[in-house]
């Protein structure tokens, strides 16, 4: 097939399943072309079956806010007119299902037609979609798309509760490499943070107030007064001031570090003990599943999709959202002695499940289906 994956080209969770995919797919012998504004950061290698198409947006004194859209929806005619592609996925709703529409529409004209899947991430529904400043389109652009899918089950009940959608919605949950997301032997690294065998603590994420990333900083304060440990946040994001503000408070400087974003953080899960998800919202819960792949138990919130990852008791535990005292107690269960390898080997285990090779082929049957029903 001949695929074209519109995404956000950053760190976020969706920008890098799309990446991924695209990568696996064109390890398939798919040819994948990749159209979005800058090169995706997880676009790190090549082979002769990756493309990368710029979506340059050009300016003008008279625009206040330059027209994304309307360049994306362009260079999408452009693409699929010239190189015949064969479906088009888009993931993440806003703006990209609608920039499909409209690309479409146009094709449409010249008597050329294209089945488009949107894949539904998460805050494109739970937050951003259901503002009523993008409502109307979102829910047009989603049942004007020829598949929909959605990260997991919890998500796609969201979707249908909030939207007057016609069409059915495929769960694909996201999945994990684990040829790159292993347990690496980065002792030098685990001695260099916690010299005197201190357990460590480990959250990543964008830093937005649905991470509750004070959540982090209060667990790991609490923990910290019954064993020694240590805390890396990872990532970087609009809550990072007042998390920084918070440790300085609470006198836990000495044992945080902030270490912004980082690419490969693989590294610095190889030698967590424990992984932190309080979130607010979370679809699935990616970066949970990152730190399973590299032996790391998880706990987490019980929002959202998460809990079709984090098997509670199992691979981690669960918490209600913002229930601190939960989480300490919780987090000492995972972190003791006794428990712990327990936890860890069962957090692979249940990574293991979301392995790429038992996904992928979920994403290619599903193509198949969309066009054999166009
Ligand atoms: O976590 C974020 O805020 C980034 C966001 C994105 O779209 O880039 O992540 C969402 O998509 C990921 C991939 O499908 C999911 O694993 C995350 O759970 C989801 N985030 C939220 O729902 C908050």
């Amino acid at each position: 097939m001949k695929i074209g994956i519109v995404c956000y080209p950053t760190y976020g969770g969706s920008g890098v399943v799309a990446t991924e995919l695209g990568k696996a797919l064109s390890l398939e012998g798919h040819e994948v072309h990749f159209i979005t504004y800058s090169q995706p950061r997880r676009l790190d290698f090549f082979n002769e079956n990756l493309y990368y198409h710029e979506v340059g947006v050009r300016s003008y004194p008279l625009f206040k806010y330059p027209p994304y859209e309307l360049a994306l929806a362009s260079k999408l005619v452009d693409v699929v007119k010239y190189e015949q592609l064969d479906i088009l996925h888009v993931h993440y709703a806003i703006p990209h299902a609608s920039a499909a529409f409209m690309a479409k529409q146009i094709l449409a004209t010249e008597g050329i037609s294209i089945p488009v899947v949107t894949t539904l991430h998460g805050t494109d529904i739970t937050l951003v979609g259901k503002d009523p400043t993008y409502t109307p389109v979102v829910t047009f652009s989603i049942n004007a798309s020829d598949g929909i899918t959605s990260v997991s089950d919890d998500l796609r009940k969201d979707t249908l509760s909030h939207f007057d959608i016609q069409k059915p919605i495929e769960v694909i949950p996201n999945f994990i490499d684990l040829e790159r997301f292993k347990k690496q032997p980065k002792e030098h690294f685990k001695t260099a943070i916690c010299p005197n065998g201190e357990k460590l603590l480990v959250h990543t994420s964008n830093f937005r107030s649905v991470k509750r990333v004070n959540d982090v900083i209060r667990v790991f304060d609490q923990v910290r007064r019954s064993m020694p440990c240590k805390l890396l946040m990872v990532g970087d994001g609009p809550d990072r001031p007042e998390a920084e503000a918070l440790c300085r408070k609470l006198g836990t400087c000495a044992d945080v570090r902030f270490l912004g974003k980082l690419d490969a953080v693989e590294e610095v899960l190889s030698v967590a003990d424990l992984f932190l998800m309080p979130s607010e919202k979370e679809s699935f819960g990616l970066a949970a599943l990152e730190a399973m792949a590299c032996e790391v138990p998880v706990l987490s919130s019980d929002a959202g999709g998460i809990p079709e990852l984090n098997k509670d008791g199992y691979s981690g535990y669960l918490s209600p959202i913002g229930d601190i005292d939960d989480m300490v107690e919780k987090a000492k269960k995972i972190l003791d002695d006794d428990h712990l390898p327990t936890f860890k080997a069962n957090a692979l285990a249940r990574a293991k499940e979301f392995d790429i090779s038992n996904i992928l082929p979920k994403y290619e049957a599903y193509y198949q289906q969309v066009l054999a029903n166009y």
